[in-house]
C-alpha cells in the first residue's frame, strides 16, 4: 500500500543548525504567498530529506513520452536520469511510446526498472503533446496508483546534468519557466482568449510554469491531468486550441490549484543560449547555481514532416 507521505522517526543526525538570523537565500524568492517553498540550491538539507523519503520507502515514477522521431532523445534522457535522478531511491521509468521495439536496452541500478507502455501516435505534434494528459490520467488511475507514491512527468527532449532528488517531491509541484522568470504577469504567454478553457485574465497569474516538468502524488497528478485533458477536449469541441497547448492548460490549473512546491529554474535550463532571458532579466543567470535538467538543442525541422 502506497500512501505517500507518512511521518517517520529519524535517527540521530549531525548537521549545521538552521540559523534564524541568516536567510538561506537573499537573492531569490524562496516561498510563495501560499507558503509553498520554491526549491533553490542552498535552501534545503539533502541528508535530512533523503533520510525521510528512504524511511517512507518512497517509490517515484518518472514518466516520459517518446513518440515518432522523438525516440532519438530517449537514450540520453534515461542514461542521464540513471546518473542524477533520485539516486538511492526506488524508481520506475515509464516510457510511453508508439515503437516499443526501439526503446534502448539499458542496465539500471538496483531498485529501478524501465517499464514500456505502448500508445498510439497522432499526426499533429500538438496532439502528441496534449494527449500526454489523457494518457497520464488513465495510467495514474489504472496502474501508477498501485506501483508508485509520486510521479514526475517530464518532456523527453532534455537531459539531466545535475542532482534532481526527493527535495522536489510533494503532493503537487510545478516548475518555473526560465524564459519568463522575473517578468510581469501581463507578459506571461498565458492563453488570453476567453473562449478557451485555458484563459487567464491579465490581472491574474502567479508564475509561468513550464509544461516540461511537473508532478506530485499519484492522486494529485491524476486530478491535474484529468482536468487538463477535459479542458483540452472542451476546447476541441469549441474549435479552439490554446496557444501553448497542454502548457497553457497546466498554467490554468496551477492558478486555481496552487502547487505545494515550486521548482526554481535550476530544474529546467536551456542548453542553447536564450538571448531573451539575458535581455529581459539580467539577474537570472547569476542566481542559477545548479543546472539540473537541460533542454536539448532541437532541430526544429523535426516539426516539419
Ligand atoms: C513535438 C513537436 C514537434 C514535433 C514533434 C513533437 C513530439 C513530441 C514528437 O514527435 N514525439 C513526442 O514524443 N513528443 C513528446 O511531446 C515528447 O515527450 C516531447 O518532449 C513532448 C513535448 O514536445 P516538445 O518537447 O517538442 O515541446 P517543447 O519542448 O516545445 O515544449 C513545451 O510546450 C509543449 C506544448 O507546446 C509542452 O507543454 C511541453 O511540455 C513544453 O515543455
Ligand atoms: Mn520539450
Amino acid at each position: 500500500e502506497h500512501n505517500g507521505l507518512r511521518s517517520v522517526k529519524l535517527s540521530r543526525m549531525v548537521y549545521p543548525q538552521p540559523d534564524v538570523l541568516t536567510p538561506s537565500r537573499k537573492d531569490v524568492l524562496i516561498m510563495t504567498p501560499w507558503l509553498a517553498p520554491i526549491i533553490w540550491e542552498g535552501t534545503f538539507n539533502m541528508d535530512i530529506l533523503n533520510e525521510q523519503f528512504r524511511l517512507q520507502n518512497a517509490t517515484i515514477g518518472l514518466t516520459v513520452f517518446s513518440v515518432k522521431a522523438y525516440m532519438i532523445f530517449l537514450k540520453q534522457f534515461l542514461k542521464s536520469a540513471e546518473m542524477y535522478f533520485m539516486v538511492g531511491h526506488r524508481v520506475n521509468y515509464y516510457v510511453f511510446t508508439d515503437k516499443p521495439e526501439y526503446v534502448p536496452h539499458l542496465n539500471v541500478r538496483n531498485g529501478r526498472q524501465i517499464i514500456i507502455l505502448k500508445i498510439q501516435s497522432y499526426a499533429r505534434w500538438q496532439d502528441i503533446s496534449m494527449h500526454r494528459m489523457e494518457m497520464l490520467s488513465t495510467f495514474s488511475r489504472q496502474r501508477f496508483q498501485r506501483e508508485v507514491d509520486y510521479l514526475v512527468c517530464a518532456d523527453v527532449d532534455m537531459r539531466l546534468s545535475d542532482h534532481v532528488g526527493v527535495e522536489v517531491l510533494s503532493s503537487l509541484f510545478g516548475t518555473l519557466h526560465v524564459g519568463y522568470y522575473g517578468l510581469n504577469r501581463a507578459d506571461f504567454p498565458y492563453e488570453r482568449r476567453p473562449q478557451s478553457q485555458a484563459h487567464i485574465p491579465e490581472d491574474e497569474g502567479d508564475f509561468y510554469y513550464i509544461g516540461a516538468l511537473f508532478g506530485g502524488s499519484v492522486s494529485e497528478v491524476a486530478r491535474l491531468t484529468e482536468a487538463c485533458h477535459r479542458a483540452i477536449m472542451v476546447d476541441q469541441a469549441n474549435h479552439i486550441e490554446a496557444i501553448w497547448h497542454d502548457e497553457s492548460h497546466l498554467n490554468k490549473y496551477f492558478l486555481y490549484h496552487k502547487p505545494s512546491k515550486v521548482l526554481s529554474p535550476e530544474y529546467l535550463w536551456y542548453q542553447q543560449q536564450m538571448n531573451y532571458v539575458k535581455d529581459q532579466n539580467s539577474t537570472s543567470p547569476k542566481v542559477i547555481k545548479r543546472k539540473r535538467f537541460k533542454v536539448l538543442r532541437k532541430n526544429y525541422r523535426l516539426r516539419d514532416w
